[in-house]
């Protein structure tokens, strides 16, 4: 279907929720014949939307398809430019890889690639993503800020806050903040953030901020090594969340706060982002390549960097790690 007349029926539809608009009322709107539009509908079925038609009474839909499209994106997206460009494959092998090639090629600020499934969906040190078929938010966002590499991981402080803003408003779960990149609730990990640079040694050409959430697996749809350390939204809230939904705000949190940061610095977003932070105050072990250093998380600088007393008094700057918390 041709992606302007599929965004006017999704729009007409979305403003009158569960009752029936006429064939008449349809074919009006969008500027097209009554078989136009039966054909219309046809193809909105093909894609998995349930719809009723009751003769005289028009149609009506029931339920949405479990999946994301780009135009489902853009429909209602409040950002100015988070989202302005789209690209949205139903499988790849990692959203990241693609979107380092779009920015390789001058794609522009705000640039989002998303995927309904990644095959080879990857963290930190090339660790694995798992990122099965219509359940997660699989993204990559491309930003070119003017900030000096060094200060580069402040953005993933600042997506974390900008995702867990979302995750409040749209379903009501409080999460908890790790630190560096993981979002939590209940100690276990929902989402994953992944920062990587295009960079020179003294400017950044482009920030790719990979985020990975959790939405509506169901527990069995984990594999056993994640089952323990692992959750979806859905799985606490005891119902499926609307994707879509989550991702633009997700892009509209994010917008807000990335101006913020543009406009005044770090410093806002630092108090935000300590808010929301269970590692603070607490006595953790932090691993880096280097070797593992226990004792207590002090809190951040103003570069996002972690501040760690070890039981000797001694305060590491913590760069890059994996954290563990431990009973305090
Ligand atoms: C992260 O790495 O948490 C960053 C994850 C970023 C994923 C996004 S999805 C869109 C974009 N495209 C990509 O290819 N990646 C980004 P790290 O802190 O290294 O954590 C990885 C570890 O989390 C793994 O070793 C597992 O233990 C665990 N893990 C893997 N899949 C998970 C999942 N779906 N939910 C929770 N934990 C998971």
């Amino acid at each position: 279907m041709q992606t302007e007349i599929r965004k006017k029926l999704l729009e007409l539809f979305s403003h009158s929720e569960s009752e029936y608009i006429s064939g008449q009322k349809i074919s009006e709107k969008l500027g097209c014949s009554r078989t136009a539009v039966w054909k219309h509908i046809e193809d909105l079925r093909s894609e998995g939307y349930e719809v009723n038609a009751v003769r005289k009474l028009g149609y009506q839909i029931i339920s949405k398809p479990d999946k994301i499209s780009a135009n489902e994106i853009q429909l209602g997206l409040q950002t100015k430019s988070l989202g302005s460009k789209i690209y949205f494959e139903d499988t790849l092998p990692s959203t990241q890889k693609l979107a380092h090639r779009y920015a390789y090629e001058n794609a522009p600020e705000g640039t989002i690639v998303v995927t309904e499934e990644q095959t080879e969906g990857r963290g930190r040190l090339d660790r694995k993503w798992h990122s099965p078929k219509y359940t997660g938010i699989w993204m990559s966002l491309i930003l070119r800020p003017n900030i000096p590499p060094m200060n580069a991981p402040q953005l993933t402080l600042l997506a974390a806050v900008g995702v867990v803003r979302a995750i409040q408003e749209v379903t009501g779960i409080e999460p908890d903040i790790k630190w560096p990149n993981d979002i939590l609730v209940s100690g276990k990990k929902v989402v994953g953030i992944l920062t990587e640079l295009q960079a020179e040694s003294d400017r950044i050409n482009s920030v790719i901020i990979g985020i990975g959430v959790n939405v509506n697996q169901s527990i069995d749809q984990f594999p056993d090594s994640l089952k323990e350390i692992a959750t979806s939204l859905a799985i606490i809230n005891g119902e499926k969340i609307d994707r879509a939904l989550l991702l633009q705000q997700m892009l509209f949190h994010i917008e807000k706060l990335y101006y913020t940061y543009l406009d005044n610095g770090f410093n806002v977003i630092k108090l935000l982002w300590e808010s929301y932070a269970v590692t603070i105050g607490q006595q953790i072990v932090a691993r880096t390549l280097q070797g593992s250093i226990k004792g207590r998380a002090l809190g951040i600088t103003d570069e996002g960097v972690l501040r760690l007393q070890s039981d000797d008094g001694e305060v590491h700057l913590i760069y890059s790690a994996d954290i563990e918390l431990l009973p305090n």
